[in-house]
């Protein structure tokens, strides 16, 4: 059931419309090379779209009309306004190389992708209203009724929190959240990724809460430092001889330092690095591994650029993200 905040809905619109995007003001670097032409199986340095993980509470996905479409902006402001995609896109845009983590990603898991993403930067939007009083968080509805909650002191700690209109060179899908959508470097998907964004509200935690925030989940929620093996996959079977074990370790926002793989009972071994994009943004990395046969245990773990250890504790993904080492098992032949 879709209650829908502003009409924005295309009622039994099948696809929506094409737009064409302006150019960034301020543009990303050039992507470097990943490792994926040398390392067969491990992740692309960047997530195809059709391949970026999904997750939301919609059993249908909004089609949203792009031409009625309006962003609001109220509670603790001093000039509440609406705009319209068109004003939106307006704005100074920049282009940014940020890695995405849902909080629900089990240790090892795929719920995690890594793209570049074309919007507005928040704070020029929320400074256009005039932050006033003492809100602690920025409430952001989407256009099905759905919210959630970002800590204002994030959103304004200088990091490219923003209103993304775009994802790898293209207009955000329908899945990703067309037309417009929040994107927090560094926090789960849940307390700053709004998709189909309709409404921002400036307010306090202890006035308003949102979807998760009412579910006991965290509500300031930085994504935990973890590394996840992509080659060889677990359980498989490989032959004997030169082979790499390889994947992607994330810390955002801190930048990964180091990645350490572990064989059996060995001791952990410095891996290489792929190239470094961005603090916000993943890390491949690689080992080459002579294997020899037999049942074996691989495991990995990530060091913060501030040397700080991937918690090895096991934890579930409720209520603040998954912790623990990654261990797989692989029979060579
Ligand atoms: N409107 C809306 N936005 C949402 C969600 C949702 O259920 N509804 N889920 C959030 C969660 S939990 C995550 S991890 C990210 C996932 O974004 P993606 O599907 O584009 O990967 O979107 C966030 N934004
Ligand atoms: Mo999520």
């Amino acid at each position: 059931m879709l209650a829908a905040v502003g009409g924005q809905l295309r009622s039994g619109a099948q696809t929506i419309k094409k737009i064409v995007l302006p150019a960034a003001a301020d543009k990303a670097k050039p992507l470097p090379t990943g490792l994926e032409g040398t390392v067969p199986g491990i992740s692309p340095l960047r997530t195809p779209t059709d391949k970026f993980y999904r997750v939301d509470t919609n059993l249908t996905v909004p089609k949203v009309d792009v031409d009625t479409w309006t962003l609001e902006i109220d509670g603790m402001v001093e000039k509440p306004f609406t705009m319209t995609f068109a004003e939106l896109s307006e704005m100074p845009l920049i282009e940014r190389d940020i890695t995405m983590t849902c909080v629900s990603n089990e240790v090892g898991g795929g719920y995690i992708g890594a793209a570049r993403w074309l919007g507005v930067r928040l704070t020029d939007v929320l400074d256009r209203a005039g932050i006033t009083g003492s809100p602690d968080q920025v409430l952001s509805t989407a256009v099905d009724g759905f919210t959630i909650s970002t800590p204002l002191a994030v959103v304004r700690d200088g990091r490219d929190a923003m209103i993304a209109i775009g994802m790898n060179g293209a207009q955000l899908t329908d899945t990703h959240g067309f037309p417009a959508r929040l994107i927090t470097p560094g926090l789960y998907g849940f307390v700053g990724a709004t998709k189909w964004l309709t409404k921002l509200t400036l307010t306090t935690y202890a006035a308003e809460q949102s979807y998760w925030t009412k579910r006991q989940w965290a509500t300031d929620a930085p994504i935990k430092t973890s590394a996840r093996i992509d080659t060889p996959e677990p359980l498989s079977t490989i032959k004997a001889g030169m082979t790499a074990i390889g994947g992607v370790a994330w810390a955002q926002h801190r930048g990964v330092g180091k990645v350490e793989v572990k064989i059996d009972d060995g001791d952990w071994q410095e891996t290489k690095l792929g190239p470094d994009v961005n603090i916000d943004y993943w890390r491949q990395w690689y080992l080459p591994w002579d294997a020899k046969p037999g049942l074996h245990r691989i495991a990995v773990r990530a060091v913060d650029r501030q040397g700080r250890a991937q918690i090895t504790e096991r934890a579930t993904p409720f209520p603040s993200g998954s912790s623990g080492i990654q261990e797989v098992v692989v029979t060579v032949a």
